[in-house]
Order: C-alpha cells, then sequence, then structure tokens
C-alpha cells in the first residue's frame, strides 16, 4: 500500500506536493512501481497534529481522488476517522477506508456497513494530539489484538462480511518504542485473529529512535528492515511511502521463502 498524504503536515512528507497534480503523478508512479493499493490521507495523524475540519480533509481527499480512481488501475483507499469524509470518498468510489481510530465512531461503522468497501481496523490509543503522553499498558498485544478483535466483530454485526476487513496494530499510535517493537514482533499473533494483517513501519519515529535518523525522508533503509520482517511474519500489506524500493526487497524476501512475487502472482 503506497502513502499518498495530501496534507500540509504529515511527519514523513508533509507539504511535498505543492499542486493537485503533483499528488495524482506522485500516486500514479507509485501505482506502476508496484503498489496493490494507494491510500491517500488528508488529515495527519502525526504524533501532536492538530486536528483538520472534515470540510477542509473533504476537499484534499476530493481534489485528487477521482482522476487516481480513473487513472491508478488499483484500489484506492482513504486515510480517515471522520464519517463525513468517509462517506464522500465512498459516494466519489473510494474502495477502501483506512480509520486510525479503529471504527470507534458508530456513524463510521454505518458508512461503511453501506457499501461494500474494504475496512482497515487500527489502534491508536487516544487521540493524535495526545496520544504519545506516557503511553502505557498492561499487557500491549493482548490490549490491541483485543481491541482490533471486538472493532471487526462490530463491524460483522453491523452487516460487513468479514472478508472485507483487516486489522492493524497502529505502529506509533500511542505507544513507546517497546511497545512498537513488542508488536511487529509478535505480528503473528495478529494474523491469529482471522483477518488480514495491514502494518505501517515506513519512516516511522521508532525506526529512527533505532538508527538514530532524525529525518523521516532518510529512514528508508530502517524502513525496509521493518517491513521485509513484517511480510515474513504475518502482515499481508505492507504501508509505505517508498514504493519501489520496498516492492523490490519483498519480491528478494518472497523469493528466499518460494512465496509468490507481487501482486501480479498471488
Ligand atoms: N500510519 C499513519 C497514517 N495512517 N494507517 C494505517 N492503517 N496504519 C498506519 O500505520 C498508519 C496509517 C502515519 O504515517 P504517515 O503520516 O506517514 O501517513
Amino acid at each position: 500500500m503506497g502513502v499518498l498524504n495530501v496534507t500540509p503536515d504529515s511527519f514523513s512528507d508533509g507539504g511535498r506536493f505543492a499542486t493537485t497534480a503533483d499528488a495524482l503523478a506522485s500516486g500514479l508512479a507509485m501505482a506502476a512501481e508496484g503498489a496493490a493499493m494507494i491510500d491517500v490521507g488528508g488529515e495527519s495523524t502525526r504524533p501532536g497534529a492538530a486536528s483538520v475540519e472534515p470540510a477542509e480533509e473533504t476537499a484534499r481527499v476530493l481534489g485528487v481522488l477521482p482522476a487516481l480512481l480513473a487513472e491508478a488501475g488499483v484500489p484506492i483507499s482513504v486515510d480517515t476517522r471522520h464519517a463525513d469524509v468517509a462517506h464522500a470518498a465512498l459516494e466519489a468510489g473510494a474502495d477502501i477506508l483506512n480509520d486510525v481510530s479503529g471504527f470507534r465512531d458508530p456513524w463510521m461503522v454505518e458508512v461503511a456497513a453501506a457499501s461494500a468497501c474494504g475496512c482497515v481496523v487500527m489502534h491508536m490509543r487516544g487521540e493524535p494530539n495526545t496520544m504519545q503522553r506516557a503511553p502505557h499498558y498492561d499487557d500491549v498485544t493482548a490490549e490491541v489484538a483485543g481491541f482490533l478483535g471486538s472493532q471487526a466483530r462490530r463491524l460483522e454485526e453491523a452487516g460487513v462480511d468479514r472478508a472485507r476487513i483487516c486489522v492493524d496494530p497502529g505502529i506509533g499510535f500511542g505507544k513507546t518504542l517497546e511497545h512498537n517493537l513488542e508488536l511487529v514482533r509478535r505480528l503473528p499473533e495478529f494474523a491469529a485473529l482471522g483477518y488480514p494483517v495491514l502494518v505501517g513501519v515506513s519512516r516511522k519515529r521508532f525506526v529512527g529512535e533505532l538508527t538514530g535518523v532524525s529525518d523521516p525522508a532518510a529512514r528508508l533503509d530502517g524502513s525496509l528492515a521493518a517491513a521485509v520482517w513484517c511480510a515474513s511474519h504475518g502482515a499481508d500489506v505492507v504501508r509505505v511511502h517508498d514504493v519501489a524500493e520496498t516492492v523490490r526487497a519483498l519480491r528478494v524476501t518472497a523469493a528466499i521463502e518460494g512465496r509468490p512475487r507481487g501482486r501480479h502472482a498471488r
């Protein structure tokens, strides 16, 4: 899954796209490089980020969505935790809702159930502007897995077929370095929930903490190491900024492990 943030303030690539045309070109390039899907986000969820008015978020997403849907040739996901934005995106033809708040909002569940979209249920502790204030868990894997299982069941109870659902432990969302490392290490336990697993490690702060690289855009090597490990340990989808490099790294890993190589060979 290639990341296309159309925000002025996202942590890793914020402000990169001066125009809609630049964002579209970047999305199409990711599809050409082998992204199996593209995730469009109009609200930064980096730690401490200010929230965006849903009308502004909708305008950002809809600025690029129709052209991407028409030209990218891969499913398009919309990264939002706001039901208004989700509804508008689905009306415009989006294929997947990626909700970093894990469908906590009952209206978000209704919006998803009324469509045929895929649903990414992600775990986040609290809200983006406060989530990194001393996060504490007694057992981070059990608590995150428990949340994901119960939110996925909520979607199913509302009428969403389980084949439409995937789960994501939410690396960096209300977690310390040790929490993130444990969640990645115990990824197979999320696969045991019975839904496909998506994970986003690309350019994240924990990669910077481990490598001493403060500029997110310079965290490619650490991000690749994490993506490869995840793909070998239960992740069905990795959400990444550097699509071409990740696709090549995953092809090599898949070949060594004797797995099908790339989306066309699935
Ligand atoms: N990370 C970010 C945003 N959206 N969605 C999912 N499902 N999983 C993630 O790990 C995730 C996400 C934050 O990273 P960004 O600012 O680079 O998009």
